[in-house]
């Protein structure tokens, strides 16, 4: 019998199946890809490890764009339904936060940091980053299919997010083919509260929040109890966490499975703006998650697609630094 806490060995993508040759996926699948010694290398990695960084994916002028879309949206937020998260706003839609805390991200001074939510449906700095092809490529590569990019987080601040497994929480179809990428948009500071990360983990058993591996609501166990065994694991494993100390545009790109998290703050008055999108197989994931009785409009991308919302589709782009000028091809 299978067993309960593993991914099905059919939903996996083809990287992770007990037999896959990258030797020959890139003698066969990529005859077009120029520099394939590159990919091959970043293949073996994210199957050995579970991620790859790319050093400089993304350009700096985009992250200024984004990062000006972002304070666009600030400098006028009681227009906006854009959903933040912390503890004092979880889930909230950003025209309900308080002028002090807008105030304070606006300038780099918060003291209860805000989370924004899916940006990627209102900026088209935030899609081109998402779908940018230095970022989606190996993840492209890795599930054997285009990306959607259905999720996006801007932090401002170190999260000090428990270790976890996106698989457990994130709703990507199926779970085993979910991946992120996490762009660093300043350079970070080890005072920040770094990203962490434990190379090899996306291998290691799974939880069980005592229905099985994904937390569903009403479940009884907890982030710590999740973060206590992965750990444990780990270390049962030989595995070592990783700080992640990123230039501005460099790119962290993981799996479902790697275990990572945010590490504490030891300066609060530092920032550590970073962008975050999950993305699922094109092939498998078609619905929005605020909408799932039909498939999403999709908006293609070199790199990759992304849904419009469907609720609100009059707010797809309304920041547009990043918009090519009229008439331009
Ligand atoms: O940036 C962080 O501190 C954590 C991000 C994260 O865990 C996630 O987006 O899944």
């Amino acid at each position: 019998m299978s067993d309960p806490l593993e991914f099905p060995v059919d939903d996996l993508p083809w990287v992770d199946r007990p037999a896959a040759e990258i030797d020959r996926y890139i003698a066969e699948r990529c005859s077009d890809v120029v520099d394939r010694e590159l990919l091959r290398y970043q293949l073996l990695h994210w199957q050995a490890f579970g991620y790859v960084i790319v050093p400089g994916a993304v350009e700096p002028e985009l992250i200024d764009a984004l990062l000006g879309d972002v304070d666009e949206m600030l400098s006028d937020h009681r227009r906006y339904r854009t959903v933040v998260d912390s503890h004092r706003y979880p889930q909230k839609p950003m025209c309900e936060v308080d002028q002090a805390t807008i105030d304070s991200h606006r300038a780099d001074s918060a003291i209860e940091p805000i989370r924004i939510l899916d940006f990627i449906h209102h900026s088209v700095a935030a899609k081109r980053i998402s779908l940018h092809p230095a970022v989606t490529r190996v993840l492209e590569h890795a599930l054997g299919d285009r990306v959607v990019a259905f999720q996006s987080l801007n932090f401002f601040y170190g999260s000090q997010q428990p270790i976890h497994q996106d698989f457990a929480y994130v709703p990507g179809r199926p779970r085993a083919r979910l991946v992120a990428s996490w762009v660093a948009l300043e350079d970070i500071h080890p005072d920040s509260g770094p990203l962490v990360y434990i190379p090899g983990s996306h291998r290691l058993r799974k939880f069980d929040w005592a229905d099985g591996p994904f937390k569903v609501p009403g479940t009884k166990r907890n982030e710590i109890e999740f973060e206590a065994h992965i750990l444990r694991e780990a270390e049962r494993a030989g595995l070592q966490r990783q700080v992640f100390c990123p230039k501005k545009g460099d790119a962290l790109l993981w799996h479902s499975a790697l275990a990572h998290g945010g590490s504490p703050v030891a300066d609060p008055k530092r920032t550590r703006k970073a962008y975050v999108t999950h993305y699922a197989p094109h092939r498998t994931h078609s619905v929005h998650v605020h909408a799932t009785h039909k498939d999403a409009d999709m908006i293609d991308y070199p790199g990759g697609l992304a849904m419009r919302h469907p609720l609100f589709p009059e707010l797809d782009d309304v920041f547009r630094r990043a918009a090519p000028p009229v008439g331009s091809r």
